[in-house]
């Protein structure tokens, strides 16, 4: 029976879960701040994560498969992970998550929300025009398959929908530029989504020179990571008016320290990192395949790429 050791400070979820959804595999799991000196690790060749503790991956000389419990593989660019173990990520469900995010944000704005809870509140009936966003543009950063379950949210919105990835392709679905282009779009959009990975290359992208070609009306939101973004470059753009509001998921540093200004901004959003919630019931469904495949000893799907960090 092949063994998949599970490292999570969610542990005591993830281990009845995969049980449950793969009975051919030996599961054990421990706490990262906890894993005993146990001769059962050394054996398993599998290992479901998040951040490794340190020392862990020299104490599983087996190791073949690393399944990461998100999307996110940034906590792991610098890892001693051995060539030949894959590694794998989940997105899970979390297209449809960012997607409810996203449009949850975008229509509180369009449709007025804070206005007429404030009216309400003074019984005040107020002819407020809920903003129109047929055909408004719509730029979304990343279009892997969470960002494309975004684009597709928003189109239904009637928004115009433009995707951003690396290398521009033929897409039957969208228009999809290479990223670089992103600037020269962003006069005329209405929101800006970023749900691209963190790389050397996405790291900083929206900076005071990208934001300089936003317009006015520009919604930010980012369920990317924080450091897609320059804080202080931001609230420096937001309170020139360069750009409308920003709704942020995360953040450079989490939990966001209490000091920060983005707290107090009033053009600015903070939620607390829960536009794509990680639970077993998003995550299992998405990595049944590989489960399968590892308690078969079958090769395991779609390892990421990690030259390019995704
Ligand atoms: C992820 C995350 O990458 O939760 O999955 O941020």
């Amino acid at each position: 029976m092949r063994k998949l050791a599970v490292i999570h400070h969610h542990f005591k979820d993830y281990v009845p879960a995969l049980r449950e959804a793969e009975p051919r595999l030996d599961v054990r799991g421990w706490h990262p701040r906890d894993v005993p000196d146990d001769p059962w690790l050394a054996e398993a060749e599998g290992l479901f994560t998040w951040k490794i503790p340190p020392g862990l991956l020299q104490r599983m000389p087996r190791l073949a498969w690393i399944q990461n419990s998100g999307a996110g593989m940034d906590h792991l660019v610098n890892e001693p992970i051995p060539p030949g173990i894959a590694v794998t990520r989940a997105d899970g469900q979390f297209g449809f998550w960012m997607a409810r995010y996203t449009v949850a944000h975008l229509l509180t704005e369009a449709q007025c929300m804070a206005e007429c809870r404030a009216a309400q509140a003074e019984r005040r009936w107020s002819r407020l025009v809920p903003e129109d966003l047929t055909g408004q543009l719509a730029l979304v950063y990343g279009f892997g398959r969470i960002g494309r379950q975004i684009g597709r949210a928003l189109r239904e919105l009637g928004l115009e929908v433009h995707g951003f990835v690396r290398t521009a392709r033929a897409d039957p679905e969208f228009p999809v530029h290479a990223g670089w282009e992103l600037g020269s779009w962003l006069g005329r959009a209405r929101v800006l989504v970023l749900s691209a990975p963190l790389t050397a290359e996405t790291r900083g992208l929206v900076d005071a020179g990208l934001l300089a070609q936003a317009g006015p009306r520009l919604t930010l939101v980012n369920v990317g990571r924080g450091e897609l973004v320059v804080v202080p470059d931001l609230l420096e753009a937001l309170d020139r008016g360069q750009l409308g509001r920003a709704v942020l998921d995360v953040f450079p540093r989490e939990p966001l320290e209490p000091e920060s200004e983005l707290w107090g901004h009033p053009k600015v959003v903070v939620t607390p990192h829960h536009s794509g919630p990680s639970t077993p019931r998003q995550i299992i469904p998405d990595i049944l395949e590989n489960l399968r495949r590892f308690a078969e000893g079958r090769p395991i799907l779609d390892p990421v790429d990690r030259g390019l960090g995704y």
